[in-house]
């Protein structure tokens, strides 16, 4: 029997995968001032193809620093798209030009943490307003509203065009007295709130998008910020390593910073043309 390749489609949340590539500057000058424009050509076209697929979104950027020069975020909801949409990125240039660097599949998920509706509704019954009146039934149906857009918001995120873009791996440590997974679900819910609270102070001026791994890479966790200034990273970052969640218990991979510009502006970036 063959192996099937329908839709591979998860039960919620889309399929992400965050692909770092170096330019192998020797193969790259070996072609034609003739066949760079048609290896830019249809790398152009190639990534188009995919916008256009529904549910899929990518995002292009130009690396800072020569650990890898470009970098693409797709985010889809297909696992074979996802499959297949890398494979075509990564010969689009010509053989041995795109060189990866490092990848990470991860997918958006729903947090653990959140409210629900029963919670809520005891948190309105000891605010004196018992499950059934007229002011419970109000706030829960707010509530709920508030949370169907969360929920929607993680799982089917739009990303947005702001041009600062940090990308790392993240684990929660299980060492010793610092084992994250030992924790009861009280415990971590009440660490998490503290976590929030210090990434709320950032409104307006980071985007965060955190995606699961377990089971699929190296760590838990992608973390990819979004900002419009490089200092609201280096300050969230540095503000939350005080935090108990990520003083205690995480454990991070690279960092990688991107400027995401459109693909034009990245080929004469990287200096591509000619
Ligand atoms: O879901 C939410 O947006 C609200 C609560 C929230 C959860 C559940 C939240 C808020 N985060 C959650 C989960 Mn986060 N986050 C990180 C990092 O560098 C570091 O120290 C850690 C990397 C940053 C910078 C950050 C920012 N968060 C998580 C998880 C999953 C944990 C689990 O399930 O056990 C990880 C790994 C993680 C890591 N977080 C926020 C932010 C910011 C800015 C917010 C506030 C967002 C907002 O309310 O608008």
């Amino acid at each position: 029997m063959n192996p099937s390749v329908s839709s591979l489609r998860p039960q919620e949340g889309w399929h992400v995968l965050h692909l770092f590539y170096s330019i192998e500057r020797s193969a790259w000058s070996l072609l034609t001032s003739e066949e760079r424009l048609q290896a830019l050509t249809h790398l152009t076209q190639v990534l188009q193809d995919i916008r256009g697929h529904e549910r899929t979104q990518v995002l292009t950027f130009s690396m800072v620093t020569p650990k890898c020069d470009f970098g693409v975020m797709l985010l889809t909801s297909d696992l074979h798209d996802a499959n297949a949409f890398e494979k075509k990125i990564t010969v689009a240039l010509g053989p041995g030009v795109l060189q990866p660097v490092y990848s990470y599949l991860s997918m958006t998920e729903r947090s653990e943490y959140t409210t629900t509706s029963e919670q809520k509704i005891e948190e309105l019954a000891a605010a004196g307003h018992p499950a059934g009146s007229e002011e419970s039934v109000k706030e829960l149906a707010e509530f709920e509203a508030r949370m169907k857009k969360y929920l929607s918001d993680r799982l089917y995120p739009n990303m947005s065009d702001w041009p600062v873009f940090c990308f790392y791996p993240m684990n929660k440590r299980r060492e010793g007295a610092d084992n994250w997974y030992a924790l009861d679900f009280a415990t971590r819910k009440k660490l998490m709130e503290g976590h929030a609270r210090v990434g709320r102070g950032y409104a307006g001026k980071i985007r965060q998008l955190i995606t699961g791994s377990t089971g699929l890479d190296e760590f838990e966790w992608f973390v990819t910020l979004q900002a419009k200034d490089t200092h609201d990273i280096k300050a969230i970052v540095y503000e939350m390593r005080f935090d108990e969640v990520s003083a205690r218990y995480a454990e991070f991979g690279d960092f990688f910073i991107g400027l995401q510009l459109p693909l034009s502006e990245i080929f004469r970036r990287l200096c591509l043309h000619g």
